[in-house]
């Protein structure tokens, strides 16, 4: 007997195969088993399906225990986002995250202050994004557990101190990610990489530049750069060009934020719905309840290129800003 699989089904099984994790895997298959048309012919999968989820709890719970040096660089990720601070001792993490979140860090003259990871929430408009602070880098030693917490970021900030030459600075750092196989990405799209490469969104940042001659190196620093990277020039003690440096931080998250409403109500300008840039309407459903994905008929619209209360379908692609009433 045919199986007579649903568009909304093989959907749902394109997330499960683009799955990177297993708690996404789970979630992914938790939608295929909610959607699957249960017959007859869909038996033997159904099947399939459940041991496939048994296999796929089993090995959560198989996780290997790590160790206490590592469980340090294990930051739990809340707001809208996670964007890890790197840079070479005495570039002024610990400052800029004492400046710009609600956290605090120890900031001192001499090098190698920071010792393990601290994050901060950074508020931008009505969003909250984690800001990490980490440790220095150095030549000779990589903290376990350093190289998971940038591979988990959701985009990385270089800071380069600009009284101390900013473009060796950032010779280095892009030789200790490369060697920890991490690809930064500025501009342009994310390239496919090897098997076991990991490519993240990067913002370089210029930092001191209240100090003399800051201006000039940051120029030279810009030049070399700016056609591969978002760069721009801060002072984290005297919080210059915070405002920009807290757009451009969202802007290298490839997120977009919509807002839902309820049939005849106003929305909720203050609660955002975070998705990534390219998502469905679908997504927007599924972001708020699984079984919102399996009934979604349709969505009427407002925002963006629509005229008000358009009706859109389940692969329409949302926008920045769009209001949407779901309807099931
Ligand atoms: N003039 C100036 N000094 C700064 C600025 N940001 C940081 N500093 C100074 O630079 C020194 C190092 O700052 P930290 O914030 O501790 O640097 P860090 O990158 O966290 O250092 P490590 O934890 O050792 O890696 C301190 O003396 C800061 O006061 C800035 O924007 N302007
Ligand atoms: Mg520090």
């Amino acid at each position: 007997m045919p199986a007579n699989l649903t568009p909304q089904y093989l959907e749902a099984e394109l997330k499960f195969k683009q799955a990177k994790t297993t708690p996404e895997k789970i979630k992914a298959l938790e939608v295929m088993m909610a959607i699957i048309p249960k017959h007859k012919g869909t038996e033997k999968l159904r099947g399939q399906l459940k041991s496939r989820m048994a296999k796929l709890k089993e090995e959560l719970q198989k996780r290997p225990t790590i160790g206490r040096a590592e469980q340090a660089f294990n930051i739990k990720r809340e707001g809208a986002a996670q964007v890890v601070l790197l840079g070479l001792p005495n570039s002024g993490k610990s400052s800029l995250l004492s400046q710009i979140t609600n956290a605090s860090s120890e900031v001192a003259e001499y090098p190698f202050t920071t010792q393990k990871p601290i994050p901060g929430m950074m508020k931008f408009e009505n969003l909250q994004i984690q800001l990490v602070d980490t440790p220095p880098f150095q030549m000779d030693h990589i903290e376990p557990g350093f190289p998971n917490l940038i591979r988990n970021a959701d985009a990385l900030l270089l800071l380069l101190d600009l009284t101390d030459d900013p473009i060796f600075q950032m010779e280095i750092l892009l030789e200790e990610l490369s060697n920890m196989r991490i690809k930064m990405v500025g501009k342009g799209p994310i390239p496919s990489l090897e098997v076991g490469w990991a490519s993240l969104r990067t913002l370089l940042v210029g930092n001191k530049c209240d100090v003399k001659n800051a201006m000039g190196a940051y120029q030279r620093f810009e030049s070399h750069f700016r056609d591969t990277f978002p760069i721009l020039p801060i002072s984290a003690k005297e919080r210059m060009n915070f405002d920009e440096l807290k757009k451009e931080i969202y802007q290298i998250l490839d997120i977009i934020r919509v807002y839902t409403k309820i049939p005849g109500k106003e929305p909720d300008l203050t609660e955002p719905v975070i998705l990534k840039k390219g998502s469905t309407l679908a997504d927007v459903a599924l972001s708020i309840h699984k079984d919102f994905v399996v009934k979604l008929r349709y969505a009427k619209i407002w925002g963006s290129g629509k005229f008000d209360g358009q009706m859109v379908k389940r692969d329409y692609l949302v926008n920045e800003g769009d209001v949407i009433e779901l309807h099931i």
